[in-house]
C-alpha cells in the first residue's frame, strides 16, 4: 500500500522528513497524501467542501495526513477517478450518484426521478440506516463511502427551446451522466438522450453537439453554462447526492485514530458543503436570469404528466435492482417525510 507523496498539488508542508535524529523516538512519520479531485470547478461548493475536508484532516493529523485538492477533472471524470480509486491511484473523489451504478447497481435507485420530495427528506435518509446500508456495498468495489454530500436538485437547461410542459422534451439532444435509469427517463419523455463525462459537456454545448444538459443552478451557473445555453426551467426532474469516496487500500493503511477523522472530517466538511449548495442554488437561479437565460416554470400538472411517463422506467428498475431495497428506500422516505 505504497503512499505516493508527489509533488505539485497545493501543499509544501512536509513534517520536517530530515529534521535530524533527536526526533527518533516520535516515530519517523511519513506524511501520507491524499490526492482529492472532482469534475466540478473551483468555485463550486463542492471544492469549498474538499478545501474544508483538507483543513479538518491536516489540522487533526498535525499535518499526518496531508490533502491535495484537484478540480475541474484534472484528475479525470467520476468514472476514471473512481476507477483511480479502485486501482489505489488516486485516494479521494466525489462523484455523483449516477456514474457510481456502474459500480454498484443498487446506487441507481437515488437516481429515481422525482424520488427525494425536498433536501431535507434527502438527508434523513442518507444520513440514516438506508444511506449507510449503501455506502457499506460499496466496499466490495474497493472502495470506502465516508459521506453523502449534495450535488442536488437537477434543472434541464437547452438552446432550442423553453420547457413548459412533458411534450416540449420531444427530440431534444440532451446530455446526461453514464446512467441507465437517466437514459431511459429521458427517452421515456421524449427526448434524444446521449450519456457524456462532464469534462466533455461545455464544449459539448458549445458546438451544439448536444441541445442541452441538466444540472443544478449552481453548476449551471457556475461552470458558466449560460454562456452557451439559452432556457432553463425548473424541471427539479432528479435530487442527485454526491458520495465522499476514499480508496479502500489507502483506508485500510491508516491507524483507527486516522479513520476516525478522515470519517469525522468528511461528515462535517459535507454539512458546510450541503448548507453552501442550498444557498448557492437560490442565489444563482436569478443570476442566470441576469446573463440573460429565460427561466420558465413547470406547472404541478405537467411535472405530474412528466411523473406519469416516467414511472415504467422506475418499476423497471426497481424489479431490476430488487424490490426489497427499493421498498427500504421508500419506507426511509416516507419515514422522513413524516
Ligand atoms: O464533481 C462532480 C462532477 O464530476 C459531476 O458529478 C457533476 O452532476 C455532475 C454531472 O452532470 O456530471
Amino acid at each position: 500500500l505504497a503512499l505516493v507523496a508527489c509533488g505539485g498539488g497545493n501543499n509544501e508542508a512536509n513534517e520536517g522528513a530530515d529534521n535530524g535524529d533527536e526526533k527518533e523516538n516520535k516515530e519517523s512519520v511519513e506524511a501520507k497524501t491524499i490526492r482529492a479531485g472532482i469534475g466540478l470547478n473551483d468555485a463550486h461548493p463542492q471544492y469549498k467542501g474538499l478545501l474544508k475536508f483538507k483543513e479538518i484532516v491536516e489540522e487533526r493529523t498535525n499535518g499526518e495526513i496531508l490533502v491535495e485538492t484537484y478540480h475541474s477533472g484534472q484528475l479525470g471524470d467520476d468514472r476514471t477517478m473512481t476507477e483511480a480509486l479502485q486501482l489505489g491511484s488516486q485516494e479521494v473523489t466525489v462523484p455523483s450518484t449516477a456514474p457510481l451504478a456502474n459500480f454498484i447497481p443498487e446506487y441507481s435507485v437515488f437516481d429515481f426521478p422525482f424520488l427525494f420530495p425536498s433536501e431535507e427528506v434527502a438527508d434523513k435518509v442518507l444520513d440514516g440506516e438506508v444511506g449507510q446500508k449503501f455506502l457499506e456495498k460499496l466496499e466490495s468495489q474497493d472502495l470506502v463511502g465516508l459521506a453523502y454530500w449534495e450535488n442536488g436538485f437537477r434543472q434541464v437547461t437547452n438552446s432550442e427551446r423553453a420547457i413548459t410542459t412533458a411534450a416540449d422534451f420531444k427530440g431534444l439532444k440532451l446530455r446526461t451522466m453514464e446512467n441507465e435509469v437517466h437514459l431511459e427517463a429521458f427517452r421515456a419523455l421524449g427526448a434524444n438522450p446521449t450519456p457524456m463525462a462532464f469534462t466533455e459537456l461545455f464544449t459539448a454545448l458549445q458546438q451544439g453537439t448536444v441541445d442541452g444538459q441538466e444540472n443544478p443552478y449552481a453548476t449551471i451557473y457556475l461552470q458558466k453554462f449560460f454562456e452557451v445555453q439559452k432556457h432553463v426551467s425548473n424541471t427539479n426532474h432528479i435530487y442527485s447526492p454526491f458520495v465522499f469516496l476514499m480508496s479502500k487500500s489507502f483506508y485500510d493503511g491508516l491507524t483507527d485514530e486516522q479513520k476516525e477523522i478522515v470519517k469525522e472530517a468528511a461528515l462535517e466538511a459535507g454539512k458546510y458543503e450541503r448548507q453552501l449548495n442550498r444557498e448557492a442554488n437560490t442565489q444563482y437561479l436569478q443570476d442566470l436570469q441576469k446573463e440573460g437565460m429565460t427561466y420558465t416554470e413547470i406547472s404541478p400538472e405537467e411535472h405530474a404528466k412528466m411523473k406519469e411517463l416516467v414511472q415504467p422506467v422506475i418499476d423497471k428498475y426497481a424489479d431490476k435492482i430488487g424490490k426489497d431495497i427499493v421498498q427500504e428506500v421508500y419506507d426511509a422516505i416516507e419515514e422522513a417525510s413524516k
